[in-house]
């Protein structure tokens, strides 16, 4: 059978970042205003008095410090609470093409591959700026790949999912060549006035090059052992946003338009979902947790990571056995995961094996199992 290897990664980050300190300092002033605005109805008990949000409770619920966003002024300004983005002519290129273009170029020379020479861009993310044209293809005439390409959504297991079809691509002798890219902007459908996740997510795009073994080059290579994959229908994890808002004469700017969820319900679902995709799969391949030397989870709470890599190792994780990049980028959807192979692969010695999993709406979840060449 055909081999596929992982051959390069690349990472955007954006300039701003913001702590929880500026975060909840900009939410806090807003609480406060409202509270000012609505004292009247407050004093009579015809509504509640909102609440202010804690840095301590950020990191002790999550672990996330800070994250970065394409926008931090907007943000922060508790008048707006959104980024702004300015808007663009059909002429420019696309925000997310153009986070795209940075990673993937990355990626690209990590592998030794020049654009020309791929054969399938996939574009995968939580959530795209528009419908159509797809911004893959958009980006595929940027770079000048060859081939087709595409847009997908599988919320958080986007990266995964799209690692899985241009694998079983490469394998089935379709396509030699791809690029995976996941351009995350989280912050455009976040509620940074709901108290209960205006901390959660971040911005960033992570870029992966997967290539029939034959073809490589690449100095630093991970043989795909095997991808599984898992989907369970929820609602724990949920955006109503969507082409028939116009017509169902829904309120746009409503807040079921924005990321919801029951962040307590996703952990103690998703949790054993995750644990038992990894374990199953590892299982068929012959392998179990503990010849495990890294698992690269998806980046949403620490708390999380550290439950499913004590259900699929055994034991606690070693120090670097289990990275958590959320510290610093919060949960940015399908990228995270990659983030973390992309910032804590190298060390890895020949022979050594690891798992790339992510995991969100849906629910969904997404299970790449990889050997250091
Ligand atoms: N500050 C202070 N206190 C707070 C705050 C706050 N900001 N928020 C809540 N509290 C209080 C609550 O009021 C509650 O108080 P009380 O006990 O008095 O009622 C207490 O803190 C505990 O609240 P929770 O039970 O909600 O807190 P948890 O410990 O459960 O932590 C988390 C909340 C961090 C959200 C946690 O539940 C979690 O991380 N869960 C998993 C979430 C997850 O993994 N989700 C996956 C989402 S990713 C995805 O798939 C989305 C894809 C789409 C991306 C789109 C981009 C926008």
């Amino acid at each position: 059978m055909t081999e596929v290897l992982i051959t390069g990664t690349g990472l955007f980050t954006p300039e701003h970042a913001i702590d929880n300190e500026a975060l909840v300092a900009s939410f806090n002033a807003w609480v406060d205003a409202e509270n000012v605005r609505h004292a009247a109805a407050i004093e009579a008990g015809e509504r509640e008095p909102l609440q202010h949000s804690s840095s301590e409770f950020i990191v002790k619920a999550s672990g996330i410090h800070s994250r970065y966003v394409l926008d931090a002024a907007g943000i922060l300004d508790p008048e707006r609470m959104r980024p702004r983005l300015p808007s663009r002519s059909n002429d420019e290129p696309s925000v997310q093409c153009e986070m795209g273009l940075i990673a993937a170029r990355q990626a690209l020379e990590t592998a030794g591959v020049a654009p020309g020479d791929i054969d399938m861009v996939i574009v995968a993310c939580s959530n795209l700026e528009r419908a159509y044209p797809a911004v893959a293809v958009e980006l595929q005439a940027q770079l000048g790949t060859q081939g087709h390409a595409f847009d997908m959504n599988v919320a958080c297991s986007s990266a995964t999912f799209a690692i899985d079809l241009a694998a079983c691509a490469i394998r089935g002798g379709n396509i030699r060549r791809a690029l995976v890219v996941n351009p995350e902007i989280c912050s455009a459908h976040l509620n940074f006035r709901d108290r209960d996740s205006h901390f959660i997510f971040g911005d960033a795009c992570t870029a992966v090059v997967l290539e029939d073994a034959e073809l490589a080059t690449a100095s630093v290579r991970f043989e795909i052992l095997g991808t599984r994959l898992a989907t369970r229908f929820s609602n724990a994890i949920r955006n109503n946003a969507g082409f028939l808002n116009r017509v169902t004469d829904s309120d746009p700017l409503a807040s079921d338009k924005l990321f919801v969820q029951e962040g307590r319900r996703v952990f103690k679902e998703v949790c054993p979902m995750v644990a038992a995709l990894i374990n199953d799969h590892l299982e068929s391949l012959g392998l179990g947790g503990g010849e495990l030397s890294r698992l690269w989870l998806h980046q949403a709470n620490h708390h999380m990571n550290d439950l499913i890599a004590r259900r699929v190792l055994g034991h606690d994780p070693k120090p670097g056995q289990a990275p958590i990049i959320l510290d610093r980028y919060a949960n940015t959807s399908s990228a995270g995961s990659i983030i973390a192979f992309h910032l804590h692969h190298a060390d890895l010695a020949s022979g050594e094996v690891g798992v790339v999993c992510s995991f969100g709406a849906g629910y969904s979840a997404g299970c790449v199992v990889v050997r250091r060449q």
